[in-house]
């Protein structure tokens, strides 16, 4: 595929081939509904092991000049196992497959239900929730799809593919590149080190400007899935609610038919209909509705309806059925220049920043993890996160809605340093990620506001335009819900400000500046908040704040990495936010709920150590502090169930 390629050109250029092809194509086409079972609809998982291949080759191209799809991928070279969904890095005890830049390649064959292929009026769907960063995908030699960006899913019909030689395995190839460069999202870009007295032949360098390892292969589940040929394609749903009543707007979009008839209804939880309709646009009304609450603010929070979609078509040969069913919860979201409303009631972010990140699996979607964090996040009494610094699995937003824990939902655009990452090319593709990313969480009640970038160099003169023309872009995109961005830049000098709905600032009084002084926290952020709210009155949430703790590491007086200092930072924090949340800041997020994975350097000791949890998930000093807080917050706040009111051991 690579054809501009030449061998002696690095890896960057290799993914850059990619790149040129992807912008000719058309970025989104149809929706790109979460792949559920129904009466309609199968479904066909192909986590577990998985044939690869790193290309250790010089140029990283060696895959592409000798068609490593063509064939099976062992016929070509050596292979060896490795799980999916789950990043690559951890699995093995080999550095250079750990710190790999390039292509790698996996491969897996898979039994094809017999109907599938020969049903001529099924769509075969083959789906990756997502691979980081870009993708090239075959299906028997044939390429079916490819994708720029590592955090969101993508897919191919492959029907034709695999009605071509039935009787054949259908073998799938995916070829994923973790090179950044400057139009990434998040950006990085390669430094060769050309002097042989001090680096071996042919070494480079990834170079990155964020804080967590650059984990990479096929982090979500990839899997197969069937639709009738005429099938439901979208549902948009907005929701509000007047007095008693609910009103759930929806706009359903169907391909593969010319005409066909619908049928849509609103279950509740025990599946009794409340509300029907036939038509593909308008608006359901629910009598006596049970509004969708954060955990914490209502007896039983995060209430899910069910909105099953019903389509009847039929063409000259068959008559189709397909039948989607969504969640949906009914709630609202506003912004005043002091609060966050949600269903017009004050709503406090007490919550953490994440990230996707645990031993071995690196990335990589586990089961375990997300219910144990889960767990924690309860045990803590916290009602929300914001998905630091990139989007996170769909599956986790679905715990998300089911649990009411509210969501700040973040791109991948993490790291904005470089004044070339604010050119066109750069911007154009920060769009499309935001049209992706919407367009596939923007029915999920739990996300009550997008995050368009972390710490952007938003003080740089071209940010003005960057961030007018992508918050404006996203606000088109999805009016129902306030736009941000993260910013560590200062008040007088960021030039995104004036386009946010919520100011969200990070800052690390004691522990980056005045290093060991707790004593100025109380000052620096008493200024740090009548500064941004002089100049804008916009509601500020506190995004990130915290300290690095080596778990088991003490002294008394605080020294900083000790758990006694992480917990004194907080301590400090909590005391301004206790005056200030009665005026004008709406949350606190700690950074970071666990210990996570960076790229070796000299300030993080084997990654980032400002978890209020190890990377194993036990507590340090600092979440017992978190969890009497959040849990008086929320007693304060909120209208606890019965069970929740004093948890036990506090
Ligand atoms: C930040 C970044 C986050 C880092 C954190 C830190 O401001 O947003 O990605 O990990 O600080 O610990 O330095």
């Amino acid at each position: 595929m690579c054809t501009m390629c030449v061998p002696a050109v690095s890896a960057v250029l290799g993914a850059l081939c990619v790149w040129a092809m992807m912008d000719a194509v058309c970025p989104l086409s149809g929706g790109l509904l979460f792949p559920r079972e129904s009466s309609s609809r199968e479904l066909k998982e192909l986590s577990g092991r998985w044939d690869f291949r790193a290309d250790m080759s010089p140029n990283r191209n060696q895959g592409f000049d000798r068609a490593w799809y063509q064939s099976r991928l062992a016929e070509t070279g050596p292979v060896i196992d490795m799980p999916v969904p789950a990043s690559y890095n951890d699995i093995t005890q080999d550095p250079a497959l750990r710190d790999f830049i390039g292509w790698v390649w996996y491969e897996r064959e898979v039994v094809v239900p017999a109907r599938w292929v020969a049903d001529e009026g099924t769509r075969v769907v083959l789906r990756v929730g997502s691979a980081h960063y870009y993708s090239v995908v075959w299906v028997n030699g044939v390429k079916v799809t490819e994708h720029k960006g590592g955090h969101l899913p993508f897919e191919a019909d492959i029907g034709s593919v695999i009605r071509k030689d039935p009787t054949s395995p259908c073998r799938i190839t995916i070829a994923v590149n973790n090179t950044l460069t400057l139009d990434t999202l998040p950006p990085g870009n390669i430094q060769h080190m050309d002097d042989r007295t001090k680096y071996p032949k042919g070494f480079f360098v990834q170079n990155i400007y964020f804080d967590f390892f650059n984990y990479a292969g096929l982090h979500r589940p990839v899997l197969l899935y069937t639709t009738p040929k005429a099938y439901v394609d979208d549902i948009t749903v907005v929701t509000d609610f007047l007095d008693n009543t609910g009103l759930v707007k929806y706009a359903v979009s169907v391909q593969g038919a010319t005409s066909a008839t619908l049928k849509v209804t609103l279950l509740d939880k025990d599946r009794q209909s409340v509300a029907s309709s036939s038509e593909p646009s308008g608006v359901l009304k629910v009598v006596d509705v049970n509004l969708w609450w954060p955990f914490l603010m209502h007896e039983s929070p995060g209430y899910l309806y069910t909105l099953e979609v019903q389509l009847m078509a039929a063409d000259e040969r068959s008559t189709y059925e397909d039948v989607y069913s969504l969640p949906v919860g009914i709630r609202t979201v506003n912004v005043t220049s002091t609060k966050f409303l949600i269903n017009n009631k004050p709503f406090y972010f007490h919550g953490v920043n994440k990230h996707e990140d645990s031993d071995i699996r690196g990335k990589g979607l586990d089961w375990p993890l997300i219910i144990k964090d889960f767990n924690l996040l309860k045990w803590l009494g916290a009602n929300s996160f914001r998905t630091s610094h990139y989007p996170y699995a769909e599956e986790i937003l679905q715990m998300c809605d089911r649990h009411g824990i509210v969501v700040i939902d973040e791109c991948p655009g993490v790291g904005i340093k470089d004044i070339r990452s604010f050119r066109n090319a750069s911007l154009n593709h920060h769009l499309v990620v935001m049209d992706e990313l919407v367009r596939r969480d923007k029915n999920h009640p739990s996300v009550v506001m997008w995050s368009v970038a972390n710490e952007p160099a938003s003080e740089m003169p071209p940010a003005e335009f960057y961030f007018k023309t992508l918050i404006k872009h996203t606000k088109a995109l999805d009016p129902t819900r306030p736009v941000t961005y993260i910013t560590d830049s200062n008040y007088a000098r960021d030039k995104g400000a004036p386009y946010v709905d919520v100011i969200c600032v990070n800052s690390y009084f004691s522990w980056y500046h005045d290093p060991g002084h707790l004593e100025v926290i109380s000052i620096q952020l008493n200024t740090q908040f009548e500064n941004w709210y002089g100049k804008y009155q916009k509601p500020i949430i506190q995004s990130e704040y915290g300290a690095d703790a080596v778990p088991g590491l003490h002294s008394d007086p605080p020294m900083m990495f000790t758990e006694e200092y992480q917990k004194v930072v907080l301590q400090n924090y909590h005391d301004v936010f206790d005056q200030k949340r009665r005026q004008y800041v709406v949350g606190e997020l700690i950074w970071n709920f666990a210990d996570f994975m960076t790229a070796q350097g000299i300030t993080r000791v084997v990654g980032n150590k400002k978890g209020v949890f190890t990377r194993q998930r036990q507590p340090k000093a600092a979440a017992f502090i978190l969890r009497q807080r959040y849990w008086s917050l929320a007693n304060e706040t909120g209208r606890l169930p019965p069970w929740a009111k004093y948890p036990c051991s506090l």
